[in-house]
Formats: C-alpha cells, sequence, structure tokens
C-alpha cells in the first residue's frame, strides 16, 4: 500500500493563524465578560466557529444570549480576524512545509486541504500556495467539525484517493482524534497523544520517515488480521 495523498490541516500546520484566532476570541470574550487564556484556547483549536462561541460561553456560564446576538459576536470575531489575515505573507508559511510539499509535488503525492476554517481559501490564497494544492475540502458540506473524522474524508474523497492511501498532519488534539476515526495514518505536530507518528515542528516533515512509519503500520495491522 503506497501513500498517494497528504491531507493536511491548515491552523497550526501550514500557517500559525491559531495565534490570530486566539486575539479575535479574546477580544470577543472580553466584551461579554469572559477571560480565555492560551490554555482555554487549545480547546478551540479545529472546532468550528458556532462550537468555538458555545464553548467560551459554557466557560464563562453566559446562557443568557440570543441565536441572533450569537451570530453578531461570530461574525464580529470573524471580521476581527480578517483583519488580522490582511497581513499574511508566504512568510508566514511554517518552517519546512514549503519545501514537503515540493517533495510530495516531485513523488506524485496529492495535497488537500482539511481545515474546517471557512477562511481556508484566502489564507492559502496569500501564502500563494494555491497552485500547489489539488484540493480543499468544503467544511461547509460537512455536517461535524473535528474530532468527527467528516473533514478528513472529505480531503481524501475530493483528490479521489482511498483513506488507506492517505496521511493527514494536524496540530491539535481534536485533529488526531479526527484522522484516526477516518482510518487514515495520523501525524502530529507537537505535544500530542493517540497520533501514529510524532514530530517535534513542522521542519522535521519528511517523506522517507513518514514512508518508514506508515509501512510499519501496516505491517503490524497484518499481524492483527
Ligand atoms: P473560521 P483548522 C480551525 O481550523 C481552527 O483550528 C479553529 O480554531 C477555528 O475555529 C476553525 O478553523 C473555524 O475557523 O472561523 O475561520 O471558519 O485547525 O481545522 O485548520
Ligand atoms: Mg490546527
Amino acid at each position: 500500500m503506497e501513500i498517494k495523498a497528504v491531507l493536511f490541516d491548515l491552523d497550526g500546520v501550514i500557517a500559525d493563524t491559531a495565534k490570530f484566532h486566539f486575539i479575535a476570541w479574546k477580544e470577543i470574550a472580553k466584551e461579554i465578560g469572559v477571560d480565555i487564556d492560551e490554555e482555554f484556547n487549545e480547546q478551540l483549536k479545529g472546532v468550528d466557529r458556532v462550537l468555538s462561541f458555545d464553548r467560551i460561553l459554557a466557560y464563562g456560564n453566559i446562557t443568557s444570549l440570543k441565536e441572533d446576538e450569537k451570530e453578531y459576536y461570530r461574525t464580529k470575531k470573524n471580521n476581527l480576524y480578517k483583519e488580522l489575515l490582511q497581513g499574511l505573507t508566504p512568510q508566514d508559511i511554517l518552517p519546512g512545509i514549503l519545501d514537503f510539499f515540493n517533495e510530495l509535488i516531485d513523488n506524485n503525492i496529492k495535497i488537500s486541504i482539511a481545515s474546517i476554517s471557512q477562511n481556508a481559501p484566502y489564507i492559502l490564497e496569500k501564502l500563494d500556495l494555491l497552485d500547489k494544492i489539488d484540493g480543499i475540502a468544503d467544511p461547509r458540506s460537512v455536517n461535524n467539525s473535528k474530532p468527527a473524522p467528516d473533514i478528513f474524508l472529505k480531503a481524501a474523497e475530493i483528490v479521489g484517493v482511498d483513506v488507506k492511501n492517505c496521511v493527514a498532519i494536524e496540530d491539535a488534539e481534536a485533529g488526531i482524534e479526527a484522522i484516526n476515526k477516518a482510518g487514515v495514518f495520523s501525524v502530529g505536530v507537537g505535544n500530542l497523544v493517540d497520533a501514529d507518528l510524532l514530530i517535534d515542528s513542522t521542519s522535521g516533515l519528511n517523506l522517507n520517515i513518514i514512508k518508514e512509519n506508515f509501512k510499519k503500520k501496516q505491517n503490524i495491522m497484518k499481524m492483527h488480521v
């Protein structure tokens, strides 16, 4: 079984946009009297906008907001976030990503994006990466955000590759859980549990190491059949 596609999370893997999500949510949370810190922010990674705001409200024990008020704050957060994204340039691509993309292209391995962010196409355009990418899964086309497998299944489907031939890369626990549920080989960036392969940072991405571990897992699985 060979690797035919790599599915990428965006925030925290291709660029450090997670810090902008945090700045924008912190501002909105402050407006409603809730103080969030970086530790709480971990719970928002890979989680869509609606659920993220619901988690902030639950954290602050706020139950009084009506749906139209919630929508007002979610839109305000997105506008703040988009303002922060305006200054994004290819310099903001995380270390090692560009070389890894080129390595995949040279090896005829498809690149597909599995981000739950509706801003993914805009971010990838700002980073000047659209030409290198074969597909971007549309988060509006899936029912559930991470840790459900939906966005990874969609990312594999749009490039026409079976999940058994895919590898996916994530920086958040919810994302690793989603990849594992999709039946895809998982690569975790940073301090994560449950990933099939862990690397300290994106600069450690290397196709040969991934291939080796991908094969090892398949051999272990064969032994259990
Ligand atoms: P938006 P990923 C996720 O992107 C972020 O990790 C998460 O913090 C954010 O709430 C979500 O996208 C939705 O983003 O508000 O831009 O639609 O990690 O799946 O690339
Ligand atoms: Mg992420």
